[in-house]
Formats: C-alpha cells, structure tokens, sequence
C-alpha cells in the first residue's frame, strides 16, 4: 500500500510545506482513528441498520474527478441473483436478510483456518473510501464510493501456505431469506474466484459501506469484494467463506455459461462477449454511451499482472 501509517514516517523527511501540511492533516486523522472505533456507534456489531454512518480515511490515491452515481442509483439498481434476477428486485427484497451475527469462514491452503466473526475480521483493518468505477459485463457502469480495506491486508493475517495460488469466495446460502435461490437460475451458492496476485493487488477491496454508511444489503452487506478492473460479477457479495485453493476456482458464471464467462473476465474492449459488443458502455444515468477503457481504466495499476498472456485466450 502507498499509505504511510505515523509509525513509519520519519522526522526527518524533509518535504515542501504543503506537503507536509496535507500530511499532518492526514496523520491527525490516522492518529485519531487508531482510538475511534470503525463505527460510529458501538451498536454494530449487534445489528447494522441501514443508514449507520461509518468511521473512515479518505486516502488521495483513491479520490476521483469523475462525478460519483447517486445513492440512489447505486441502491435501487442491483445485480444480485439471490433476491430475483432484475435490476429493482433486490431494493426490495434483501431488506429481508439478516446480516447480524455473521461469519466468515478462512479455510484451504492457510496456517490459520478458522470460523470468524465479522467483528474479528474486521477488528485490526482501517477504513477508508474508494471510488471506483464498476462496470458490469452487461454493458452499463456506475462510479460508486466504496468504503473497506484492502482484501490483501486480511489475507496476511492468515498466513496462505505456499499451496494457496488462488482465491475462492462463496455466498451465503438461505433460501429461506434469499428468495431468488429457490428457483435454479444459478448453481447456488454464488461462488468467485481470483489468482493469489489479483486477490494481493492494492487495489482489490473488501467493502463494508459506500457513501460514508454501513453496506446496503442490496448492495452485498454486510461485506462484499470490489475488484474494479474486473467485469462486476466477479465482486461477489454477502461473503461467507475464503477458501485457499491450488486451482483455479469455477465460479458460478463460469459453470452455467462457460462460454460466455471465464475465469479472469478482465474488463476488455477488444473482446466481445459472444451475444454482444463489449466496445461502450452507458453510464447509469445518461444518454450516450461512452467507450469503455481496458480494464476499466486502472490498466496502469494490473496490465503487468497479465503480462505475456492472450487475453482472448484467458478471457
Ligand atoms: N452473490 C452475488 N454477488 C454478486 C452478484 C450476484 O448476483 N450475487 N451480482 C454481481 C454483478 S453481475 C454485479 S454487476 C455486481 C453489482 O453490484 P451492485 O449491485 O452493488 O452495483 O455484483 C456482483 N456480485
Ligand atoms: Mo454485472
């Protein structure tokens, strides 16, 4: 990570002054969050209301110019197959899911499996807000602020053996609450996968809030994945196991449509998906499309991760 914790920055360094001036801005609010709690009310771990406001950084790297989706936008337009295959269904229906007590189990190729709690996974780990574009494989995106941390900081502290090459995650399975599961649309439950580079890049979070507030459950509460240069449905929500595997893991997509979905589903320009053109896209919200970026825009950050591959090939 490119964020200095107080600990680490020397006296002397020696910076102009408004650097240093943004700096001491910067360490205040560090310093200050190492005493506050990661919620702004000690009642989260009990339950998490929609609308709880929670207590995080804003590091400069993830800022955007870009203007942000709206609140509503972002929570009235969904994919999330458990609660029904549209984009207004899950407004509605996840309301019904209960996200307190939750645990996530840390399992496969690791020193430290386990059954934790929410509260232990998130105990050591700073939030801050990311704003990251995400672009859905349907051909329309939003620019969300995500609020979480970064997913490689969790998984050191389990310590992966030198077996773990890639990274399985799963969905909660309750039908009883998650209504879309009683019809077969999808092998249940969801599953995603990421190569043990991808699932360590800076950039791949795990989120717990956006727009400054605890996740909205139609949104993945109460934590969720966010790997933006990835087509969205690899940020697989609700999660409840991470597996630590040899090989690489069959998501859900991948299983019910091999053809159309694989493993890496790198947001690409140059590879259409095989019912349609993967070149545009239309920004939730407006008119006219907009061409969509490789990777969506942070090329800079992971092309080297696939350096030397075809990614026509490994799409
Ligand atoms: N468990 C689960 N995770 C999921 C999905 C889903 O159906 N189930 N949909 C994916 C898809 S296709 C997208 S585009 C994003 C949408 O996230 P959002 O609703 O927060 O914008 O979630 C992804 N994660
Ligand atoms: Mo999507």
């Amino acid at each position: 990570m490119l964020i200095k914790r107080p600990a680490d920055i020397k006296s002397s360094e020696i910076t102009p002054e408004a650097v240093y001036n943004d700096r001491r801005r910067f360490m205040q609010t560090t310093a200050g969050l190492a005493l506050a709690p990661l919620f702004a009310s000690a009642a989260f771990a009990e339950s998490m209301p929609n609308g709880q406001k929670l207590n995080y950084l804003q590091p400069k790297q993830f800022a955007s110019s870009e203007p942000r989706s709206t609140f509503e936008q972002i929570t009235h337009y969904n994919n999330f197959y458990e609660f029904g295959t549209d984009k207004y269904s899950p407004a509605e229906l996840a309301q019904k899911l209960t996200v307190s007590p939750w645990s996530i189990a840390i399992e496969g190729e690791v020193e430290k499996p386990g059954v934790y709690t929410l509260e232990d996974i998130l105990k050591p780990h700073s939030l801050e807000e990311r704003i990251y574009r995400l672009r859905c494989v349907e051909g329309w995106s939003m620019v969300i602020p995500w609020v979480g941390f970064s997913l490689g900081d969790l998984i050191k502290r389990f310590k992966p053996t030198s077996g773990a090459k890639y990274v399985e995650f799963t969905t909660l399975s309750r039908p009883a609450e998650m209504v879309g599961q009683r019809r077969n649309v999808l092998d249940w439950p969801y599953v995603e996968g990421l190569r043990m580079d991808e699932a360590m890049h800076p950039l791949t979070l795990l989120a717990v809030g956006l727009y400054g507030e605890v996740m909205p459950k139609q949104n993945g509460a109460p934590i969720r994945l966010v790997v933006p240069w990835k087509y969205g449905f690899k940020s697989i929500k609700s999660i409840v196991k991470i597996r630590f595997v040899s090989k690489p893991p069959i998501s859900s997509w991948m299983r019910s449509v091999p053809s159309e979905y694989g493993f890496y589903s790198n947001v690409n320009p140059e590879v259409d998906h095989p019912r349609w053109s993967q070149g545009r896209e239309r920004r939730i919200g407006e008119f006219l499309k907009r061409e969509t970026l490789k990777f969506n825009g942070y090329g800079e950050q992971v092309a080297q991760l696939y350096q030397g591959m075809d990614l026509r090939k490994y799409f």
